[in-house]
């Protein structure tokens, strides 16, 4: 073991050790760290060798995986420099300036995030995204204005189901590329969570992710209610150089007279508020994918003209059509669109971005891109795809469905793992037709996380009860309906354009006050002071502010991490497949624990269950035989 990890350093391998070396690096006799990690890692795998990982819902033995190729590149090449720089070079206000003057279309590549948020449910592994990275960033400097990699649900699932750290996560990509501006999803006062934060804990996330990496801020309210965004708006403009993107989120359809509530006007309106609060940049949030091309064409080109910020469009391409609308809105003078790697694009994900620079070719908004390299990534990803195939949406075409229920894409590919886990997965019909009626009970909301979950949870609610609209008027005082949708009609995710239908609002809170002020205001704000050295003395001493945040937002599925990382230490060292599915016997795989610090690990095989029921896990570890004992669940 020690050899091999003083074989495998660098500095050894380049041969300028000297008699100092130890010295200088007690950190490699660290061993028993080191031997212990390896252990640790050895149990997780024989775990979920005998007992499966419990994120894995079913197993197909017969998936046979291709070895995903990075696509060719220099790793001691200095990436070319990209957008970041000139974000670097002149500021927010003057890079927002800078976009704008921008004749070609602008593209911001999804995959990282809000891809795979939308078609395996958040699910994607650093490990194979940092696979990739250095490549991209060496191949599309300049093709590509920012990256979305960060926010939304990734936060809590890195922690929640993948046991890996979201800030490491972020830390390595920005090592991995350092020259194109990276993008996060915000969502305003509700952070990267389901519910409102203090105020100053969203002002120390926003300073910590910007330090981490984050250039540019899409920040969003789950109903459009401006006042909730006000303070993530002036966190980043005030205490980071990054840029603040604020969304207009969009729903309903700008061209149907019949849907007045959201109208071209109400957009108009939104936007200039926006704008007004400082921010750089306007996105349109098209969540569910329900901005058609016309309506497109009518809101860019009526925005275009009421405020100066350039205007950012971000769609899900569940219709299929979505790409007819990027054509629309890039004429009616649109400056960034959002798009995924081909493989990872389409349905609830982007349109793909192979696709739509092939769509740009000749058109006097051309963005010059490497299609072919495009196309290798697209391969890249198209193989570690299979790896994910427990965590794919059932969706196999576009629907136009999705003008009927507005399921937002991202919410799509966890609806139904969701109703699986109640027992509803049958009705899966019902309860898409359920959340449209939830939607009308609601007063017909923006329907965007956590807006969106709670409607989601309403039209659960009255699947499994059996319940029509008319049930809820007219039983509705002796429902206990959910927590969440309690939540929404007292006021904790902020107001609703015109209020919440009052009836409604009565037959679920059942005599208890609603209120109209910020749920911030009722929130007591974190004492840094005394919190931070309590969470450390729980935790550990070596914990930083970035841990403190997780815990804060996260306190229980923080304190499960921990304890699987105590437990099972590195597990996002682990090649895909070994995580998610294990060894087969005579299996090797080569786990990286650092830089030059790495493990040879082969599964055996294992014995029968003992009369306790525990069975013996065998593997070689850097060729030494080991066994673990694992109680077989089955
Ligand atoms: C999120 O908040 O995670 C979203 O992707 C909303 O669209
Ligand atoms: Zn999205």
């Amino acid at each position: 073991g020690f050899l091999l990890n003083l074989l495998q350093d660098e500095t050894f391998q380049r041969g300028d050790a000297t008699v100092n070396f130890i010295q200088d690096h007690p950190e490699l006799l660290a061993m028993p760290d080191w031997r212990d990690r390896g252990t640790k890692l050895l149990r997780y795998l024989a775990e979920v060798i005998v007992n499966d990982n419990p994120d894995v819902k079913f197993k197909d033995p017969s998936k046979i995986f291709l070895e995903p190729v990075v696509p060719s590149f220099d790793p001691l090449a200095t990436p070319p420099d990209g957008t970041r720089q000139i974000l670097q070079k002149l500021g927010p206000e003057r890079f927002a300036q800078w976009l704008k003057e921008q004749k070609s279309i602008q593209y911001t590549d999804t995959t990282f995030r809000d891809a795979h948020q939308s078609l395996l449910a958040t699910r994607m592994r650093t490990y194979d995204m940092e696979k990739v990275a250095h490549s991209f960033a060496q191949r599309h400097a300049n093709d590509v204005f920012s990256m979305e990699v960060w926010g939304g649900a990734t936060f809590d699932v890195a922690m929640r189901f993948l046991k890996e750290c979201p800030w490491k996560r972020l830390e390595f990509l920005r090592e991995a590329i350092p020259n194109i501006c990276f993008q996060m999803l915000l969502r305003g006062s509700n952070a990267v969570g389901y519910t409102a934060y203090p105020d100053n804990l969203i002002v120390k996330f926003v300073e910590e992710a910007a330090a981490a990496g984050i250039d540019i801020f899409r920040i969003f309210d789950s109903l459009n209610w401006v006042e909730a965004m006000k303070t993530s708006i002036r966190a980043v403009r005030e205490r980071t150089n990054s840029v603040a993107e604020a969304c207009i989120c969009y729903t309903g359809d700008i061209t149907d007279p019949k849907r007045a509530k959201y109208n071209l006007q109400y957009y108009i309106d939104l936007a200039r508020q926006l704008e007004d609060e400082g921010a750089h940049i306007i996105a349109i949030k098209d969540m569910a994918g329900l901005l058609k091309p016309l309506a497109a064409q009518e809101l860019i080109g009526a925005l275009r003209s009421h405020i100066e910020a350039p205007i950012h469009l971000h769609t899900h391409d569940t219709s299929s059509i979505q790409a007819s609308t990027y054509i629309k809105a890039i004429e009616a003078g649109v400056d960034v669109v959002d798009v995924a790697i081909s493989s990872m694009s389409g349905l609830t994900s982007q349109p793909s971005f192979n696709a739509v620079a092939a769509m740009m070719q000749q058109h006097e908004r051309e963005h010059p891109v490497d299609l072919h390299s495009l196309n290798e990534f697209s391969t890249y990803w198209e193989a570690v795809r299979r790896y994910y195939y427990p965590f794919e949406t059932e969706l196999r075409a576009g629907t136009a469905e999705v003008y009927e229920h507005e399921i937002p894409g991202g919410q799509y590919s966890n609806l139904r793992p969701q109703a699986r886990a109640l027992g509803l997965e049958e009705q899966f019909e019902a309860i898409k037709k359920n959340y449209r009626i939830a939607n009308q009970l609601f007063g017909d909301i923006v329907k965007v996380t956590p807006s969106s979950k709670v409607v989601g949870d309403m039209a659960m609610f009255m699947t499994a009860n059996n319940l029509t609209e008319q049930d809820i008027f007219e039983k509705g005082d002796k429902l206990a309906f959910p927590d969440s949708v309690k939540a929404l009609m007292r006021g904790d995710l902020g107001q609703t354009p015109g209020g919440f239908p009052e009836k409604i609002q009565q037959l679920i809170l059942k005599g208890e006050k609603p209120y109209t002020e910020r749920p911030n205001a009722h929130l007591e704000p974190v004492d840094f002071d005394k919190e931070v050295p309590a969470f450390r003395q729980k935790f550990g001493q070596h914990l930083d502010m970035r841990n403190f945040l997780a815990y804060k937002l996260y306190p229980k599925v923080y304190e499960d991490y921990r304890e699987h990382y105590e437990t099972y230490a590195l597990v996002r060292a682990l090649p895909t497949p070994a995580f998610f599915f294990g060894l087969k016997p005579n299996e090797e795989i080569m786990v990286t624990l650092s830089k030059g610090k790495s493990l040879l690990v082969k599964y055996i095989n294992m014995s029968e269950p003992d009369a306790q029921g525990v069975r013996l896990v065998f593997f070689q570890l850097n060729g030494q035989t080991r066994s673990v004992p694992v109680r077989d669940k089955s």
